[in-house]
């Protein structure tokens, strides 16, 4: 298996309701490391490239002030095959396909507010390292 970069991010309803301790405790278990961490307060902009894909669902508009709510912690995380298996720690996008026993289906309170992002794919990664780091 290779040595991956991904891109996490906790969101808004993770940092403010005090959960960033134990979603990072979670990774570090598995073995990955963080390799930077950022806390940031995003703007329109930025939230428009990175959800360039929704930007025309009519959940957007929700998700953005949801997004613009708080500070969120981004992350640069590493290791083996990190991409698929943050994927796999953080659950399904939507609310009610989120399993027990993974930080969404844990602690998710509705698919907008789903605690935490990973990057899908290890080309995506390295644009939204590049995105949210420079
Ligand atoms: O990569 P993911 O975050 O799992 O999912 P995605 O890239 O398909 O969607 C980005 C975000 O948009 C997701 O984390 C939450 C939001 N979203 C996606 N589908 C829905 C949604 N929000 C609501 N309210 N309803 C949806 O169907």
């Amino acid at each position: 298996m290779a040595m991956e970069r991904t891109y996490v991010m906790l969101k808004p309803d993770a940092i403010a309701r005090k959960l960033a301790g134990r979603i990072i405790h979670r990774i570090e278990a598995k073995g990955y490391q963080i390799k930077d961490l950022k806390v940031m307060n995003l703007d329109k902009e930025i939230l428009r490239e990175h959800y360039a894909h929704v930007v025309d669902q009519p959940f957007y508009p929700k998700m953005e002030s949801y997004m613009m709510s708080g500070p969120v912690w981004a992350m640069v995380v590493e290791g083996e095959n990190a991409v698929q298996g943050i994927r796999m720690l953080m659950g399904a996008t939507k609310f009610e396909n989120a399993m027990p026993g993974t930080i969404r289906g844990d602690y998710a309170s509705s698919t907008t507010e789903n605690v935490i992002h990973g990057s899908d794919s290890p080309e995506n990664a390295e644009i939204e390292i590049k995105r949210f780091f420079g």
